[in-house]
């Protein structure tokens, strides 16, 4: 049985890999940060107790900045595969806390393949495959269209990070001949998708406005365009990678972008609204430097990995809205039985 380690499973893409990864018989280990409260609610559904049934999930706590636990780990789960997921992965939070930021997703990485690479060195035949969560951000200000050849011009401290994690990972693939790939993924979404990532939380107010549980949505900058896909057809891509006959790094994209506002127009116009009745603008969302056009060229995935998106962005905005409306109700429902719902992390300026 193939046996993989996935650093970040509690995020988005986390539990959707985990779920393909469990689908083609993978016995699955997840690194997972301690929390005073449960954060494995993206899991919750595939994960069983141990205690009844054997453990085709498994977790453990770990953290990108505890070299240590990242050692015993490798050597507690022998994973033929390593997907680093694990990031600060908020752009505007990047610039409130850069150095954190840099310590998890850059240094994070070095921490991760420099115990890889002991563990690699310590036996014949371990071989490890390893997967680098890339961003599009990396190519930040560069114009678009970005490919594999477009050089990075990052624009926060996070894209700053993702840069220098990526050329670590190119330089133990180079220097240590490791199994290396890097994925460059532009922007994929879901109804798992973080609550203050712009599609989230546009799609979990269009439900809260029609349900008539919220006033009005602030946003920052309507007009930054992305490339928008489905995060269920992107960790696809990553596990690909992963099964060629040698290690290579590949842009994944759909090819076609947007701006903020049309998402905003497509997803109140799924529940008969106007949305320039219930959008209002707020600087604090802008950023100090901004990426203003990110639109992936997936030729070489298409090509050599034979991927393809499937989840195009009229339907990805429909499941969006279709999940959160239904969040929405029971919301209100739990409202109308004398529930209080408070509205989460309001103060928050991201
Ligand atoms: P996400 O939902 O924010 O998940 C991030 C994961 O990393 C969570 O499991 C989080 O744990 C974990 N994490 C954070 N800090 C950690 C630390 N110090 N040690 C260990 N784990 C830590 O992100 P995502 O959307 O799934 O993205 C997955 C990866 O792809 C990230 O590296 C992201 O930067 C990158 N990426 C994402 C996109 C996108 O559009 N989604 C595009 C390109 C690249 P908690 O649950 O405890 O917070
Ligand atoms: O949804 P966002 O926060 O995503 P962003 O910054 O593109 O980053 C995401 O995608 C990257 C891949 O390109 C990942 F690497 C990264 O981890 C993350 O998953 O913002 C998208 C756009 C930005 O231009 C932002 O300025 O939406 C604009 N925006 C406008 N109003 C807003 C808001 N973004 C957020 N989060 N909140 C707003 O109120």
């Amino acid at each position: 049985m193939r046996r993989a380690l996935i650093a970040g499973i509690t995020g988005q893409d986390g539990a959707y890999l985990t779920e393909f990864l469990l689908a083609k018989g993978y016995e699955v280990h997840g690194l997972m940060r301690r929390s005073s409260l449960f954060n494995t609610d993206r899991l919750d559904h595939v994960y069983r107790d141990p205690h009844e049934t054997g453990p085709a999930l498994t977790l453990h706590y770990g953290d990108l900045t505890d070299g240590t636990a990242l050692r015993r780990t490798i050597e507690k789960v022998r994973p033929h595969e390593v997907y680093n997921l694990a990031a600060q992965s908020h752009v505007k939070v990047s610039f409130d806390i850069p150095e954190y930021t840099a310590d998890v997703v850059a240094v994070g990485t070095l921490r991760l393949l420099e115990a890889l690479r002991d563990y690699d060195r310590a036996g014949s035949v371990r071989h490890v495959r390893y997967y680098q969560a890339g961003s599009s951000e990396m190519f930040g200000a560069a114009p678009a269209p970005q490919s594999e050849t477009t050089p990075f011009y990052p624009r926060s401290p996070y894209a700053v990070s993702k840069v220098a994690a990526h050329w670590y990972a190119v330089n133990y693939r180079e220097a240590y001949g490791m199994f290396i790939c890097n994925g460059i993924l532009f922007n994929h979404e879901s109804p798992r998708r973080g609550e203050t990532f712009v599609t989230r939380k546009i799609t979990r107010a269009v439900g809260r406005i029609s349900e008539g549980l919220q006033g009005k949505l602030y946003l920052g900058n309507l007009d930054a365009r992305r490339d928008w896909g489905f995060a269920g057809d992107y960790v696809e891509a990553m596990w690909l990678m992963l099964q060629q006959d040698a290690p290579d790094d590949y842009v994944v994209a759909t090819g076609e972008s947007y701006s903020v506002r049309d998402f905003c127009e497509a997803a109140f116009a799924e529940v008969g609204l106007d949305w320039r009745d219930h959008v209002a603008f707020d600087q604090r969302y802008l950023r100090p430097t901004e990426v203003d056009h990110l639109l992936g060229d997936a030729s070489k995935a298409r090509d050599r990995l034979g991927w393809r998106p499937r989840v195009g962005f009229d339907a990805l905005v429909t499941q969006m809205v279709g999940h959160d409306l239904d969040l929405a109700r029971q919301e209100r429902a739990l409202q109308g039985a004398g529930f209080f719902i408070a509205a989460r992390g309001a103060a928050l300026a991201s």
